[in-house]
């Protein structure tokens, strides 16, 4: 349910259940969960790279078994958030290296929202970014309440929540929800390029910026200024800081091992 392939650097994992539009199941989550783990622990892996296989990115929770209609007792929900959704997303954020999204497609409900966890997010110009929660009497979970307020604001974050109105790559790059649009048949080879860039980059470094970034969402200015302090304590001890500086001073271009 999930391909990984990992060369030069760069984990890529591919959600695979297209005739499902890569709605997640229990397997599909435990595989993402899986080489998500592997490709953080793995000092070969400086980059990971997530897409899904065929037309769509991934359709959110597949709601095929979900039919409440047809199970006994009241379902309980917040257990699966609590079981797949929740660590799911809070391994991607923590994982020190950066995580790029290629949306292929069409994103809808926790597959929207697992796509806005990942740090870079490029999406195909025909891909749409979909909260369908509110049409099933839901809420947005997968961080999606937290990171659409603090990515677009309250006004647009309620807008897309309550209507569930499909929002194109364009506007989503344009509001600031994604970092770029890009034409369909260019989608892949310009995450690639990226995410080699990143594998071939100060690894230690990018990881503590991501920290950074993410901790100056709940930091006062004091706080994140002493994270930042205690953060370039530690990028200025590798030798990744050592050469950039060298290869600056000689004119020519650093050699990063991701040390
Ligand atoms: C699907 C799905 C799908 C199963 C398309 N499941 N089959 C957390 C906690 C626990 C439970 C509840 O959920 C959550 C979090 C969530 O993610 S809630 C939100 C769940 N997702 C949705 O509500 C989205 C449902 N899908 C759609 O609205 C549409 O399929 C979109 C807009 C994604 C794509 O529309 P189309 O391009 O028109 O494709 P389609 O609707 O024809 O779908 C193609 C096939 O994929 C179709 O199957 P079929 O056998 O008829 O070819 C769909 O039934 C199936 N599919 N999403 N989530």
């Amino acid at each position: 349910t999930v391909l990984v392939d990992v060369s030069a650097g760069v984990a890529r994992l591919t959600l695979n259940r297209p005739d499902k539009l890569n709605a997640f199941n229990d397997a599909q989550h435990r595989a993402l969960r899986d080489a998500l783990q592997a490709a953080a622990g793995d000092g070969s892996v400086r980059a990971i790279l997530l897409t899904g296989a065929g037309r769509a990115f991934c359709a959110g929770q597949d709601l095929g078994d979900r039919d409440p209609s047809k199970m006994s007792g009241t379902p309980d929900l917040g257990d699966t958030l609590e079981r797949f959704y929740n660590p799911l997303v809070r391994l991607i954020r923590s994982i020190e290296k950066p995580v790029v999204c290629a949306v292929n497609g069409v994103a809808a409900g926790a597959g929207a929202n697992i796509a806005l966890a990942c740090d870079i997010v490029l999406a195909a110009r025909s891909a749409r970014f979909i909260q369908a929660f509110s049409k099933i009497g839901l809420i947005p979970d997968s961080g999606g309440t937290w990171s659409l307020a603090r990515l677009v604001g309250e006004a647009r974050a309620k807008g897309l929540a309550l209507t569930g109105m499909p929002l194109s790559a364009e506007q989503a790059a344009d509001w600031g929800l994604i970092w770029k649009a890009v034409d369909d048949d260019a989608l892949m080879s310009e995450a690639e390029s990226l995410a080699a860039g990143f594998a071939g980059g100060p690894t230690i470094g990018l990881g503590l910026t991501k920290q950074a970034i993410q901790a100056a969402a709940t930091n006062s200015l004091d706080a994140q200024l002493d994270l930042e302090r205690d953060l370039q304590r530690e990028a200025g001890a590798t030798s990744d800081y050592a050469e950039g500086v060298a290869a600056f001073l000689a004119k020519r271009p650093p050699a990063f091992t991701g040390r």
